[in-house]
């Protein structure tokens, strides 16, 4: 038996334990253990039931997805689950954690099931890409139905061990010591002579043969440009329509399909890069941080109580921080108005509600800020107004009390410079709405300590964020990025493109809206306040690009106005306006450039490929260690679709070669001003490498 799966027995009842820690994966070690203890169960005469269950805080939480991209070796899961099945003595799952995957597919294999209550299972192989490989798609209608399956596998969704009782998926619900549950369940099986049930035999009725379209139907939208959700769809109905054989063919077709895509390596990427991201290159995992037991939120506007939000949801009191009552009232309104919603949608509990507000103590007094271990800053995107909150945070604050700032661009060691505590001081870049967007941009200044930015990656873990540390630079990963794909849309316009032309083309490539129907969604003269208060950092080009300030000086602001890019009905509906075209077409004329027809591609490689050669210089400035940080920022904070991984490994599909050879073209169409390569752009295409390559 390889070493971490046992065989041991226990009265007439064998049990096989896997112990392969972290999630006891289903490696090809863990595949020909339960194999052999199976077989071993069989053998021994003494043995009339057997148990799988595992050691560690978990059950099988799913094939091991780093075998994925290596050759399959035996026994192969779908074949290890039939063995399971046809093994002529009961086998129990027994399940505490989760039971995800290939862990689920193996107890829809055995022929019991029993559960802890806390556990869960679910079959979330779509949010890699994937579909369930192993039966699941085929066992789980004939004993859920079909509507349950579709629900489970489309939407990758775990449900609790009560709902899944509640299904039929799991057979009992027990308390106290699992394997002490399992033996007193197998026993009772025995002297009831329970049948064996092979969940294979059932049968996946289908009330209404429609309910495939339909579903599709009714996921086209939340679920556009993805693969998987679609082919999961044709997995499940094949269930009702195929014999369960030729079921399990059509399944492995499907799943072979989709392991092979773009997408799967895509998705597989992401997952792993939102685990690596946590890790700062150069520092131990273990390495000492701070303690953080309480928050000060210095501001009560959008930011500020979304931020306050996140640390009571994670049970750490917040004291917030206004200069005016009627400034707290509303931002306390706004907090209070938020949870009510959540409470009204029924996914959160009064009492729950009740419990975190009661963790949010409003203040007019800084003083109030002098026992908390952490302060961020989320007052209006001034740099004279940070520098005198973070004055007075130096003179309130405790030692070893870790100050950040929520700024979205300005520079963080100007700020820090204002204390004599500059080791103390970050930027803490959360997104809105901050109790919703995944992501934090952690800023580490230069004089930054390595304990508080450590700190800040555990926190930002700890309030359910995916945290990236990045350096200090203007709009630091994701807004300079933004600002590049900002910059030669606003050219494109200039030059010949329409918005809804340009909105398209970033819409197709699967963002969740295009630049213009965001602006018009988030406030164009948020947009053109920073273009103002930034003026002086442009170039003469984009300073004469007043299409965003003609729109703006008449009153059109988007949706907030009824018109911005677009015009709107009263439904928010938007439609293209002549108007625009013609303010546009006329700011041509006046700025002498004459317009052409643009493709989609080109409006797609200026847009894409100009972040990607800033994301390579951000790199070489070591403002982001790795291109994978730079992906998880995009994908967690500005809507990169993850089955493309982010655009440094978009990038490396499309091939660094091809990129590099249109940021020359366009630096000699656009001008070298705004298209130099970035030289480690240059040097990996020349050798035929990607960002990624070892
Ligand atoms: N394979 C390999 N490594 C895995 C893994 C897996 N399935 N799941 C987790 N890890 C690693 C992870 O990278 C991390 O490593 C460590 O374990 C701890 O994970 C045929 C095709 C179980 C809920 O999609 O959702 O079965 O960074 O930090 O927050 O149908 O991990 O420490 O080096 O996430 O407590 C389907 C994926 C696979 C579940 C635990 N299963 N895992 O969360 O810890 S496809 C999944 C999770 C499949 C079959 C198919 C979570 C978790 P490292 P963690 P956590």
């Amino acid at each position: 038996m390889p070493e971490n799966v046992t065989f041991s027995k226990q009265g007439s009842t064998g049990i096989i334990s896997v112990n392969n820690p972290p999630v006891n994966a289903l490696s090809q070690a863990v595949r020909a253990g339960i194999k052999a203890g199976v077989e071993k169960g069989i053998a021994d005469k003494d043995i009339t039931a057997m148990v799988i269950l595992c050691e560690g805080r978990t059950f099988i939480a799913g094939a091991d997805i780093r075998e994925f991209g290596k050759p399959p070796l035996e026994p192969f899961l779908p074949d290890l689950v039939q063995f399971i099945e046809d093994s002529p003595k009961p086998v129990i799952a027994a399940i505490h954690g989760t039971a995800l995957g290939g862990g689920l597919e193996i107890s829809l294999g055995c022929h019991f099931r029993i559960a802890l209550a806390s556990a869960i299972v679910g079959l979330p192989e779509v949010k890699l890409g994937l579909l369930p490989g192993a039966g699941g798609t085929q066992r789980l209608p004939r004993l859920a139905g079909v509507q349950a399956a579709l629900e489970m596998i489309v939407s990758g969704t775990p449900i609790t061990a009560a709902k899944a009782q509640s299904m039929g998926i799991i057979d009992e619900v027990v308390g106290g010591d699992l394997k002490v549950a399992a033996l007193v369940f197998a026993q009772k099986v025995i002297d009831e002579k329970r049948p064996i049930r092979k969940v294979s035999t059932l049968t996946a009725k289908v009330g209404n043969p429609a309910v495939f379209d339909e579903y599709a139907k009714r996921i086209a939208r939340k679920q556009r440009g993805f693969l998987a959700p679609f082919q999961c769809i044709k997995a499940v109905e094949a269930a009702t329509k195929l014999s369960f054989s030729e079921g399990m063919k059509r399944e492995r077709q499907l799943f072979m399909e989709l392991k092979d895509s773009s997408q799967s390596r895509a998705q597989r990427h992401v997952f792993f890069s939102e685990r690596e991201v946590v890790r700062i290159p150069g520092l131990p995992n273990d390495y000492p941080t701070r303690e953080i037991k309480s928050v000060g939120v210095v501001g009560a506007g959008t930011m500020g109580g979304g931020i306050a939000m996140c640390f009571v949801n994670a049970g750490i009191p917040v004291v917030l921080l206004e200069v005016k009552q009627e400034f707290l009232d509303k931002g306390f309104g706004i907090i209070r108005k938020n949870y009510a919603n959540t409470v009204t949608k029924g996914s959160l509990k009064q009492e729950v509600m009740d419990q975190r507000m009661a963790l949010i103590k409003s203040t007019l007094s800084y003083e109030d800020l002098n026992d908390v271990d952490l302060v961020i800053e989320a007052v209006f995107e001034d740099m004279a107004v940070k520098k005198e909150v973070f004055a007075k945070l130096d003179t309130v604050c405790k030692p070893g009390a870790i100050l950040a700032s929520n700024t979205s661009y300005l520079n963080i060691d100007e700020i820090a410079a204002t204390t004599k505590r500059p080791q103390d001081v970050m930027g803490m870049h959360f997104f809105s709405p901050a109790n919703v967007m995944k992501l934090l941009e952690n800023v580490r200044g230069a004089k930054t300590a390595p304990e508080v930015y450590a700190t800040a990656m555990k926190i930002g873990k700890k309030i359910s964020k995916v945290p990236v540390l990045v350096g200090v630079c203007d709009g630091f990963v994701g807004n300079r990025m933004l600002a590049k794909r900002s910059r030669e849309c606003g050219f494109m316009l200039e030059e010949g493109a329409l918005p809804q032309q340009i909105d398209k083309v970033i819409y197709d490539f699967g963002f969740p809206m295009g630049p213009y129907a965001m602006g018009d969604l988030a406030g164009l003269d948020i947009g053109w306040r920073n273009r103002k208060a930034k003026f002086d950092q442009l170039t003469p080009r984009e300073r004469a690009n007043t299409i965003l300030d003609k729109i703006c000086e008449i009153g059109r602001y988007g949706q907030k106005t009824g018109a911005g890019f677009y015009k709107y009905d009263d439904k928010r509906n938007a439609t293209p306006d002549p108007l625009i075209e013609e303010l546009i077409v006329k700011h041509s004329q006046e700025v002498g450039i004459k317009r052409r027809a643009i493709t989609d591609q080109e409006i797609l490689e200026r847009a894409i490929y100009s972040m990607i050669n800033e994301g390579a210089k951000i790199m070489e400035e070591g403002i982001a260690a790795r291109p994978l940080d730079i992906d998880v920022v995009w994908i967690y904070g500005y809507g990169f679709p993850v089955y493309l991984g982010g655009p440094m490994f978009y990038a490396d599909q499309v091939g660094l070669k091809k990129i590099y050879a249109a940021v020359l073209k366009y630096k000699g169409m656009v001008g070298a001003e705004y298209w130099e390569p970035s030289p480690l752009l240059a040097k990996l295409a020349k050798e035929g490498k990607g960002f990624y390559s070892k």
